[in-house]
């Protein structure tokens, strides 16, 4: 019997995978660099399904069948591209790799296209949903040929989480749009962990409890924050110490570590042009939060409140917090999903974004209620302007604002910082203001470097001699 596919990459990722095909009655092919690791697939789960174990790559590539379908859960970057060349030259034309791992989307775009001029298919594609999530069902943001997808879409569906019958994973765009997607979607992940965190911190300034935080917190994801990263936050803040029997969250060092994903997110938004400012905001909080050297010598040198908030109705101030929460979550949203459009716009692509909404609603780390209401915005509105601006949103943004206001000027005034709450803030009032601080810009620009600006009264350039008799010159009709 020949496997149905195959997976290569026998760490935690690629083993869950290859079960999770197996459990839904899948043939699987399974390789590692180190047959130790199949070795243990094999003695662990053997049992749980079909598993071809190959011991060289040429023994993997032929125990499946044709037109074949090879998953690869390696290390992303010079693992991947190693495997690759290592899996070529036994494949037969219409066979279809398929990267799995997190690479940056533009290696994905290379790929595809060295890798299709050799009669292949290559699909980058995203997964989310962490070691569980592959084993159990997860995210699936599929990238490549619409041909590769009639034969590999099926086993990708059939393996990923479903919200009744709808599969969390589609056809996201050709050759780069799989990872792209990814890449915003662990982008947003990041931004929803800041906010998470900056709410807890506002918590504790006001004197709540890790305990009581923690039921906040459970509080919360009854209603509509409901989500994985609240309900596990709830879980994490009930966790002691096994060491000391203290918080746990008082015990793990306040410095975040990052794998890539968010810093991509952020420069590709740079290259489009496109503010992504809760996400930006979420990488250089982990950035500054590993900068030993500034904290070693800020905590003595710079002054400032002591982080604590005195809040005459406690009640009240925790609504306000989970307000500001849901608001700057929202934002951040709105930013992550502007990009998509953009970059799928700039890529050729073609990006359905209500699709990415849709197969982020389970299985993803960053599945959450408001995905459905995300959806149902983007299918009724393919062309939505903004996210902040749909009909469900705008008025509730307009409801919560007040609240909003008040967190980020308590945090603000006790010395809380909160980057994501205020920069989303920021990002909401500067789009909403009829005029901004963009003029005082312009004419600093067209000043020392003769950028020109426009006229609100009339089309075309000018351009001011600010070093001569101050007339205005227009340098071009449009
Ligand atoms: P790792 O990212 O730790 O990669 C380990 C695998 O890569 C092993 O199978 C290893 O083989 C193989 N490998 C390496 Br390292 N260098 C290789 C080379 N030069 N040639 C061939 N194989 C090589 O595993 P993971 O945590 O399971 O993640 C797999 C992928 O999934 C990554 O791209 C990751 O970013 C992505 N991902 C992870 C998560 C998560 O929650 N962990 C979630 C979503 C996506 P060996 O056994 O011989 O060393």
């Amino acid at each position: 019997e020949k496997a149905n596919i195959g997976v290569v990459g026998m760490a935690v990722m690629g083993s869950n995978l290859a079960r999770n095909l197996a459990h839904h009655g899948y043939a699987v092919a399974i390789y590692n660099r180190t047959f130790a690791k199949t070795q243990a697939v094999m003695d662990e789960h053997g049992s749980e399904g079909t598993f071809i174990p190959g011991a060289t790559v040429e023994e993997f590539v032929a125990s499946i069948a044709h037109p074949r379908s090879i998953i690869l859960m390696v290390k992303a970057g010079a693992a991947t591209d190693a495997t690759i060349e290592e899996l070529l030259p036994y494949l037969e034309p219409g066979d279809i790799i398929v990267d799995a791992g997190n690479s940056f989307f533009r290696d994905t775009i290379r790929r595809e296209k060295e890798i299709s001029e050799k009669g292949f298919h290559f699909v980058g594609t995203g997964v989310s949903g962490g070691e569980y999530g592959a084993l159990t069902g997860p995210s699936i943001m599929p990238g490549g040929t619409p041909e590769s997808y009639t034969v590999l879409g099926p086993m990708l569906e059939a393996i990923s989480a479903h919200v009744g019958d709808e599969p969390c994973c589609t056809w996201i765009g050709p050759n780069g749009a799989g990872h792209f997607v990814k890449m915003i979607h662990n982008g947003i992940e990041y931004s929803d962990m800041q906010v998470i965190g900056e709410a807890y911190e506002l918590l504790k300034a006001a004197g709540i409890g890790t305990d009581e935080a923690a039921a906040i917190f459970k509080t919360w994801n009854q209603g509509e924050l409901s989500s994985y990263l609240i309900e596990i936050t709830a879980d994490l803040l009930q966790q002691a110490d096994p060491q000391t029997g203290a918080p746990l969250v008082d015990v793990i060092k306040d410095r975040a570590g990052m794998k890539g994903t968010g810093t991509w997110t952020v420069t590709t938004a740079l290259e489009l042009g496109v503010p992504v400012n809760g996400i930006a905001e979420s990488v250089f909080a982990r950035a500054e939060s590993s900068h030993d050297d500034l904290r070693r010598v800020a905590q003595t040198s710079l002054q400032g409140p002591d982080r604590t908030l005195q809040v005459p109705d406690k009640d009240a101030f925790v609504e306000d917090v989970r307000r500001a929460l849901w608001a700057s979550k929202v934002v951040a949203y709105s930013q992550g999903f502007d990009e998509i459009r953009t970059g799928g716009q700039e890529f050729g692509w073609n990006i359905n974004v209500a699709d990415c909404a849709k197969i982020w609603r389970d299985g993803c780390i960053i599945r959450a209620k408001l995905l459905e209401n995300i959806r149902q915005e983007y299918s009724a509105s393919p062309d939505l302007v903004s996210l902040m601006c749909a009909p469900s949103i705008a008025p509730q943004l307009a409801d919560y604002q007040d609240a909003w206001r008040r967190v980020v000027a308590a945090a603000a005034q006790a010395g809380v910082p909160a980057p994501v709450f205020s920069s989303s803030l920021a990002y909401y009032d500067m789009a909403r203001a009829p005029r901004n601080n963009a003029a005082v810009t312009q004419g600093l620009r067209d000043y020392f470097g003769s950028h020109t600006y426009e006229r609100v009264d009339a089309a075309g350039h000018y351009h001011l001699e600010w070093s001569g008799d101050r007339s205005e010159i227009k340098t071009s009709d449009n």
